[in-house]
């Protein structure tokens, strides 16, 4: 028979002695590296209670198939206490991201029909690649007056940018010219908040909302000034589309945008599109910028992948005249690079969800109602489940056989990254077009390591090089 719950290893009886612990081993910023270790001294499952945040916590893809088959049709993940705090302090509706239940289900299923749909999908290709054409046009530009005919730096902010440009051309279906010189101080101060709300969220994560607010802490104040700027000016953006649309500016042969299809279809209504429409141009800095900093130190620091990743893109160019769609339809390592960077480097650290009916895991019996979850940085690097997993080796997704639950990074189910396909096409367009056009490289030999800043992210700058070919 099944194992009882309170047999499951770990340390859950303890929660704020645990909370202090945490902090003097390295802290929140190591909270993956502390995960790791957790699997190590317990085992493929261990429990946890830090400050009121009770968890249990697994690895294998086993017992995360097991998780996910019992999710049910309304799946509920850990629901960041800051953010719900946030809206709920400033009164504003809940998107997506934060709605539960019914609600949940019903927005969540007229915005899969314009954001992950294959033919709502479809119209993306061209706006993204536009972006793409437009960052390698920068980078030739910055390669020629730099005097050594190549691009050298940190290009985070630059990322950042495309990143913000990329979303917003297929949220609003219009252009913010973030790649040229001059870049609008707004979108800027956009791409700040953001970095600043994730920042401001990892210290308040295990802590009840309502302590948050009585404490008006110097972060929950900063945390609350964040959130208005992205507020402010997504609906700045999103007033432009709404205007457009009510002159009629646009001819209606023109892409909508995400926005302009939802507001027209008139299913949702408005501030409901609107909460979820930020969440997305939120949800769109950060994610696809940083994995595709990652991507390209590994392809420069694994040249030989590089080069047969180039003839790939490049046979697959000539094959379909430069058609984007039709080349991304035969470019399979190029899909295994963005899982193969996201397997190293997820942004999520875990996966979460509740259970909603007793499951079993490695053998114990998991009450109803627990929150438990998938350790998917510690399972991207655990060699029972990858072997050599230090090693970047995209080959591996390419390899006969089912791979089940081994590719996560964009969760699972209907709950998934609803920003997914966005993320897929913005990543492979830009690796494409980059591949095309430059030698990627790296001139340190430094080991770069990762943080936890409620997203994962490298833990110092990354200097890359672009060489024109
Ligand atoms: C949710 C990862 C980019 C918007 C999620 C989740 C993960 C994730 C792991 C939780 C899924 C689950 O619980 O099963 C990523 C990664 C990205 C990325 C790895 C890029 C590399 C984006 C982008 C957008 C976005 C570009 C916006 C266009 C969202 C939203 C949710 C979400 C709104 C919540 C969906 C819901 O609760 O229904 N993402 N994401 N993400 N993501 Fe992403
Ligand atoms: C953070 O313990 C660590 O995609 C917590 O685009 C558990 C947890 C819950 C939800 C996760 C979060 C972690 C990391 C960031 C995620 C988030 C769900 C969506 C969000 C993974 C793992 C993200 C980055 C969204 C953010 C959209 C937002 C800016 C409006």
């Amino acid at each position: 028979a099944p194992r009882p719950f309170n047999q499951v290893p770990g340390e859950w009886r303890a929660g704020w002695l645990n909370l202090y612990r945490f902090w003097r081993e390295g802290g929140l910023s190591a909270l993956h590296l502390s995960m790791e270790q957790k699997f190590r001294r317990f085992g493929p499952i261990y429990r946890e209670k830090l400050g009121v945040h009770e968890t249990v916590n697994i690895i294998s893809p086993g017992d995360a198939a097991t998780l996910f088959q019992a999710e049910g049709a309304l799946p509920e993940r850990f629901r960041v206490p800051p953010w719900v705090a946030y809206r709920d302090f400033r009164n504003k509706p809940y998107g997506v991201l934060l709605k539960t239940g019914e609600a949940w289900r019903s927005d969540r299923l007229l915005l899969n029909q314009e954001a992950l749909a294959p033919a709502a999908v479809a119209a993306f290709v061209p706006l993204l690649s536009a972006v793409g054409e437009d960052f390698v046009r920068r980078a030739r530009a910055q390669a020629r007056h730099s005097g050594h005919g190549c691009w050298t730096g940190d290009f985070s902010h630059e990322l950042f940018r495309f990143a913000l440009e990329s979303v917003c051309h297929v949220l609003y279906g219009q252009r913010l010219g973030l790649l040229q010189d001059f870049v609008q101080p707004e979108a800027q101060r956009f791409i700040e908040a953001v970095a600043r709300m994730f920042h401001t969220t990892a210290p308040m994560l295990y802590l009840p909302p309502a302590l948050l607010r009585r404490l008006r802490s110097r972060t929950w104040r900063e945390h609350v000034h964040a959130w208005d700027a992205i507020f402010c000016q997504a609906d700045k953006c999103i007033q432009n589309v709404y205007r457009d649309l009510r002159l009629q500016r646009k001819s209606s042969q023109e892409y909508m945008g995400i926005l302009g299809n939802l507001i027209l279809r008139d299913k949702l209504p408005l501030d409901d599109i609107r909460a979820s429409v930020t969440e997305m141009m939120a949800g769109g800095v950060d994610t696809t910028s940083m994995t595709l900093q990652w991507a390209m130190l590994e392809l420069a620091r694994a040249p030989g992948v590089q080069e047969q990743l180039r003839a790939e893109v490049l046979a697959a160019k000539r094959e379909a005249g430069g058609d984007r769609e039709k080349m991304l339809k035969s470019t399979r390592l190029l899909k295994a690079t963005i899982k193969e960077t996201l397997r190293l480097h997820p942004v999520a650290v875990t996966l979460q969800r509740y259970t909603t009916h007793e499951v079993i895991l490695q053998d114990y019996r998991i009450p109803p109602g627990t929150l438990v979850q998938v350790g998917l940085y510690a399972m991207g690097r655990d060699p029972d489940v990858f072997p050599r997993p230090e090693r970047f080796r995209p080959q591996r997704w390419l390899a006969a056989g089912p791979k089940p639950f081994l590719g996560l990074g964009f969760g699972f189910g209907p709950r998934q990254c609803l920003g997914r396909r966005i993320a897929e096409l913005e990543m492979q367009l830009f690796l494409m077009h980059i591949l095309e056009n430059f030698k990627i490289e790296t001139m340190r030999a430094v080991e770069i390591g990762t943080k936890f800043d409620l997203i994962l992210i490298p833990d110092q700058p990354i200097q890359l090089t672009l060489r024109p070919l």
